[in-house]
C-alpha cells in the first residue's frame, strides 16, 4: 500500500527555533540538542535562526511572527514550564501548547513542540540531554520529518 512518509534529510531547510529566557539553564540545553540534531541531518548552521521569547506563554506570538515571515520551512518551539515554580502552570503550559498548534494550523508552516512540562526541575534536567534524552533534539527531528512529509503529500509522491 503506498504511503506518505517524511524522510529525515534536512539539507536546504531553513529552520527557526523559538526559545525562552525563563528556565534558560534548561532551555539552552534544548536549543543545543535541536541545533545538533538539525546539523547532523544536513541543515546548514547558517540556516538555523533562534528567537528568544520571554517565557513559554509568549512562544506562540514569536512562532506566529516567524511563520508569517514565510522565511522558514519549519518552526521548532522550545521551552520549559515547571509546576513547582508557578501556580499558573496549567495556564502557561496550555497556552504554549495550544498556541503552537494554532500557529501550525493557521499558517500551514510545519511547527513542532518541545516545551517541557514537568513537576520538578529534576524531571526537566532529565529531558534536556541527560537520562531521558533531549526533547529539543526530538522536536527538531520531528520538524525535519514533518516538512518532508508535507512536501511528499503536496507532490503526491507516495512511496511503497
Ligand atoms: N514561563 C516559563 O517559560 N516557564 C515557567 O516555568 C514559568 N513559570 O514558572 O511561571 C513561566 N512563566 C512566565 C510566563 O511564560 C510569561 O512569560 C509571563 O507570565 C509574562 O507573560
Amino acid at each position: 500500500m503506498p504511503k506518505f512518509e517524511g524522510m529525515m534529510t534536512g539539507a536546504g531547510l531553513k529552520v527557526a527555533i523559538v526559545s525562552t529566557r525563563w528556565n534558560d539553564f534548561i532551555v539552552e540545553r534544548l536549543v543545543d540538542g535541536a541545533r545538533d540534531a538539525l546539523r547532523r541531518h544536513g541543515v546548514a548552521p547558517g540556516d538555523i535562526d533562534v528567537a528568544v521569547a520571554p517565557g513559554a506563554f509568549e512562544t506562540p506570538t514569536v512562532a506566529r511572527k516567524l511563520a508569517e515571515s514565510r522565511r522558514y520551512d519549519a518552526i521548532v518551539v522550545l521551552g520549559c514550564v515547571i509546576r513547582g515554580a508557578t501556580p499558573h502552570f496549567d495556564y502557561v503550559a496550555g497556552a504554549a501548547a495550544n498556541g503552537a498548534a494554532d500557529v501550525a494550523a493557521s499558517t500551514g508552516v510545519p511547527t513542532t513542540f518541545g516545551v517541557l512540562t514537568t513537576d520538578t526541575i529534576e524531571q526537566a534536567v532529565e529531558r534536556a540531554g541527560t537520562k531521558a534524552g533531549n526533547k529539543g533534539a526530538e522536536a527538531a527531528l520531528a520538524a525535519i520529518e514533518l516538512v518532508n512529509l508535507c512536501r511528499s503529500i503536496e507532490a503526491g509522491a507516495a512511496g511503497e
